[in-house]
């Protein structure tokens, strides 16, 4: 059993602070115990300093005590993965798994018109399983999957970035109020995402986006009578722990 656990968390920018008009360059989370603080600090410092999005002249890196008490143990989502030859067919995938998880056309349409089109949103935004309508008013900010980190049981994928990808999307998922999600990155250098949810898994798309191109991130699908408030408390706030329980990852 883990004493005591610490979150740590990343933000940086490029043209000042985010909410100063700053673009995003990186972000980066952890839960870890005491002894592992100094190396997530330096390992996020250098994240933040070598990413492909920009240089940042805004860097924050914030560390807090979490009560063990509010720790909520959740499982890795399992995986699956679609090697795709072309970004038509990896959107044309993608459309069809969000729509196997009973996401409506609209929504769909919604969702990729907002990752298509920008512009970026520093977090993800929420947009309802029906009726396909934006749920949350955080505008460029969005929502931040937050206060998360995996057991020290995990068999964890060596790619930190799908490692980070696979974290938020079991966090994400482990609400009940959460449908699927569709990601992929805003980053320049990486245009693969995915398609998740608690019954389907987390679901790669080998290619979703032009190489070079910096629009990307995240959509929530939610259910209709979700309490938004609470659904973004739990997300950004609610300290969760993350193990991989013998799956194949
Ligand atoms: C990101 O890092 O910006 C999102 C990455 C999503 C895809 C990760 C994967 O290859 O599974
Ligand atoms: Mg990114």
């Amino acid at each position: 059993m883990r004493s005591e656990l610490f979150s740590i968390r990343m933000r940086a920018a490029e043209g000042g602070a985010h909410e100063d008009g700053g673009k995003h360059i990186s972000g980066a989370e952890a839960l870890v115990e005491e002894k592992g603080l100094e190396k997530s600090v330096l390992d996020f410092l250098s994240k933040a300093r070598t990413h492909t999005r920009g240089t940042p002249d805004f860097l924050q890196i914030s560390v807090e005590k979490v009560a063990t008490h509010d720790i909520r143990k959740i499982e890795t989502l399992p995986v699956r993965r679609f090697d795709v030859s072309s970004i038509a067919e990896g959107r044309e995938k993608a459309a069809e798994l969000l729509k196997r998880i009973r996401i409506s056309k609209v929504a769909i349409d919604n969702a990729f018109h907002h990752l298509l089109n920008g512009p970026t949103h520093r977090g993800a935004i929420l947009v309802e399983a029906h009726s396909g309508e934006r749920m949350d008013a955080r505008g460029l900010k969005g929502i931040r999957v937050s206060r998360f980190g995996w057991n020290s049981d995990a068999a964890l994928p060596a790619n930190g970035r799908i490692r980070d990808a696979m974290a938020i999307a079991s966090k994400v998922a482990s609400s009940p109020f959460s449908v699927a999600e569709l990601c992929w990155s805003d980053d320049p250098d990486y245009t693969a995402g995915y398609v998740s949810s608690g019954t389907f898994g987390y679901m790669r798309v080998s290619r979703l986006k032009e190489i070079g191109c910096e629009t990307g991130g995240r959509v929530f699908f939610i259910l209709p009578n979700t309490d938004v408030d609470d659904y973004i408390r739990y997300l950004e706030k609610c300290p969760v722990l993350i193990s991989t329980k013998g799956r194949e990852l």
